[in-house]
């Protein structure tokens, strides 16, 4: 068995939320953990497709996910979410939508210049070319976390360690 939860992935665009969260939920589901993934392939293009990255949207974006993220940890999975949420107000309201224990905060943690260099959709490059208006970094913020459970540092670790360190922060705290 395990304890549900909600381990949200936060961090900047290309600083590897995604991949590490779908690294964790493989070697999870390979434990036979059920887990489900929340990502903007299936939640920016679905649920939120009437979205976009204004202040007010992100902030929309990130409520509806704690909403959809507490449905799941309710059902009894360990749910993972991987979003830039790059406001800590909205990171802190779904922290306390949740029991106590149940929002497990990641900072994917790798700097602006490490991320715009791996630019792997080339966003950073029509943001700077002003292509793109308030890209989170360039110019809209990105709030750190100040009190995250675990901090991943992917500036100078690969994925699978990266993977592994949240794998035995959930078996330190005896969810898994
Ligand atoms: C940041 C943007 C923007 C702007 C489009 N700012 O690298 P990606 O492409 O796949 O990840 C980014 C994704 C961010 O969506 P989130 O739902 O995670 O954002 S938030 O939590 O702030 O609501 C990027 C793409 O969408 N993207 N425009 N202006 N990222």
């Amino acid at each position: 068995g395990h304890k549900s939860c909600v381990l949200w992935f936060t961090g900047l665009s290309g600083s590897g939320k995604s991949t590490i969260a779908n690294t964790v939920d493989h070697k999870l589901a390979e434990m036979g953990k059920h887990t489900y993934l929340l990502d903007g392939d299936n939640i920016r293009m679905g649920l939120n497709k009437n979205l976009g990255f204004s202040a007010e949207d992100r902030a929309e974006n990130i409520r509806r996910i704690g909403e959809v993220g507490k449905l799941f940890s309710d059902a009894g999975m360990i749910t993972l979410t991987a979003f830039i949420s790059p406001y800590r107000a909205d990171r802190d309201a779904v922290r306390a939508l949740l029991e106590d224990g149940e929002f497990v905060e990641v900072y994917v943690d790798a700097p602006l210049e490490t991320c715009e260099a791996r630019d792997p959709k080339g966003l950073y490059k029509k943001a700077r070319a002003g292509e793109i208006k308030g890209f989170t970094g360039i110019d809209d913020p990105y709030e750190i976390p100040e009190n995250a459970e675990l901090v991943l540092d992917s500036d100078s670790k690969g994925i699978d360690e990266l993977a592994d360190e949240v794998i035995a922060f959930l078996k330190e705290r005896g969810m898994i």
